[in-house]
């Protein structure tokens, strides 16, 4: 039985609606606040008491700071939410240079969610069976805007890759957090405290992470609970939780033909085993899914769900199956943090820093196939194409925004000098620090590849807000 409050928490942030192969994301403005409360009461929100069935189509909602106040949340109130949510994505240099949004990924650029785009105060989330009925359903949706007040900005689509695969050509969404509480069989390495993803549960410090409550004389009809922590206030947050997304544009050509240069002979033929071995290298699991310090050699699709795993716990403290720089050792190190690796304290400090990611492809694939050979004979330079990044946590700062900043991004994570990210690093950051290295340890000796472009670039972006079902018929009435 859950010990959260499932019919209270919207779907998407315990379920990731893996059998709903369509979905987009509608960026909305509201032109009409009474209109927009008025349609926001007769919403139909998917909860979390069932994973959604194939032939279920699903909708949940979020909103911006600018949203929030759109709909007449007070300054006071306002304030209570996260720092990060407050200021935004875009807005400050500091966080620019935190994300690594520089160079012509900087917020000027964006196709939304920067200054030269209008700011978005809601994301409607739709969900269905197939693209068809997906079709429909939004364009059921868009019919009501007018009358609900609503302006579209953008309607963000979606698509599902063949093999269930992302651009790059691996399976993503393999490893994901546990809730405590909530998931049953996660080992207990893996098991996270329900407060670090749902606000007003308590977190990995056991505690309850700051979140917005308001003075009983805000929530005269008692909509919302009484905080668990401050009984004199009520919970604005409760069963909510704050959403980062993303639109990370892939160049997958570039990616693939970085890699099979260094890795051809010497006399400067291909070798698309070695290649494979790179890419795999890079990410920390081969193509199917399969964890390297699980088969360092060679793919197992017997692998490819396997996140049962850690790092000095799998007999590779030096990265010689794993590379420490590799994307998913980064991303979540698991026993390999500091002060003590390899113990149950490295792993509960990695328990601080989880996100609970929902992201979905877009784009066309460059080749049906998700071949790496296919995609160095197509040329396809001009596809747009990539992954709107979507997770989900309770402090952006500590959670999102420190695995992007702290481990992503840093030169020198986990004692290595002039490596980021090696699928989505931001290299040197238009200038300010080293970047562009991959190291792959070895004994006896490392390999080293440099020169690494930026992959990944930024196309838009911002902090929303996901309230609890309750939270939300708050302020559907609102004064
Ligand atoms: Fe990453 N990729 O598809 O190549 N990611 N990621 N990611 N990522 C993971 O376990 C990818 C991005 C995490 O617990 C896998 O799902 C791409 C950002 C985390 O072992 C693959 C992009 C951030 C994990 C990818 C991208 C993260 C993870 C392995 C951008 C956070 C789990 C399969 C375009 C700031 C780590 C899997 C763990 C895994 C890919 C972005 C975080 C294949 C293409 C921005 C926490």
């Amino acid at each position: 039985m859950s010990l959260l409050q499932i019919d209270d928490i919207q779907g998407i942030i315990l379920h990731g609606y893996g059998k709903l192969a369509g979905a987009c994301f509608v960026l909305l403005r509201i032109s009409n606040a009474n209109q927009t409360k008025t349609w926001l009461q007769a919403l139909d929100i998917r909860n979390a008491t069932s994973r959604p069935g194939e032939t279920e189509r699903c909708m949940n909602i979020a909103f911006t700071r600018a949203g929030l106040e759109a709909l007449g949340v007070t300054e006071t109130i306002r304030q209570s939410f996260s720092g990060e949510f407050c200021e935004g994505m875009s807005v400050t240099e500091h966080r620019q240079r935190i994300l690594g949004d520089v160079g012509d990924s900087s917020p000027q650029h964006w196709n939304w969610g920067g200054p030269t785009t209008p700011e978005p105060h809601m994301l409607l989330m739709l969900y269905a069976p197939n693209d068809d009925m997906l079709a429909s359903f939004l364009s059921g949706q868009q019919a009501g805007f007018p009358r609900a007040g609503l302006e579209q900005i953008l309607c963000l689509e979606t698509k599902r890759l063949p093999f269930s695969k992302e651009h790059f050509g691996f399976s993503d969404g393999v490893a994901q957090p546990g809730i405590d509480g909530f998931d049953t069989d996660t080992p207990a390495h893996n098991l996270i405290a329900a407060g670090e993803f749902i606000l007003g549960y308590a977190n990995a410090y056991g505690q309850y992470t700051p979140r917005p409550l308001v003075l009983p004389g805000s929530d005269p009809t008692g909509i919302l609970p009484v905080a668990a922590d401050d009984t004199a206030q009520h919970d604005l947050g409760k069963n909510g939780s704050y959403l980062v997304f993303r639109q990370l544009s892939q160049d997958v050509p570039a990616f693939w033909q970085f890699i099979d240069e260094k890795t051809r002979g010497a006399d400067g033929a291909s070798h698309p085993d070695a290649r494979l071995k790179l890419a795999a290298k890079m990410v920390g699991r081969w193509p199917s899914g399969a964890p390297l310090v699980k088969t360092p050699n060679a793919d197992a699709p017997a692998l490819s769900q396997d996140n049962d795993f850690l790092y000095y716990g799998s007999d590779d403290a030096y990265g010689f199956k794993c590379p420490v720089g590799a994307h998913i050792r980064r991303a979540n190190p698991r026993d390999a943090l500091d002060p003590e690796p390899g113990s149950a304290r490295s792993i509960e400090v990695g328990k601080r820093h989880r996100i609970l990611r929902r992201g979905r492809a877009y784009g066309a694939p460059v080749v049906k196939s998700m071949e790496p050979a296919d995609v160095l004979t197509t040329d396809d330079s001009a596809g747009e194409r990539g992954l709107h990044f979507l997770c989900f946590n309770s402090h952006i700062g500590r959670q999102f925004e420190f695995i992007q900043h702290t481990w992503v991004n840093n030169p020198k994570f986990d004692g290595l000098y002039e490596d980021d990210d090696p699928l989505i690093g931001d290299r040197n950051g238009a200038g300010q620090k080293p970047g562009g290295c991959f190291t792959m340890q070895g004994d006896p000796l490392r390999m080293r590849v440099t020169g690494l472009p930026r992959f990944v670039r930024v196309r838009g972006g911002a902090y929303f807000f996901m309230p609890g079902l309750r939270a939300l018929r708050f302020l559907a009435s609102l004064p």
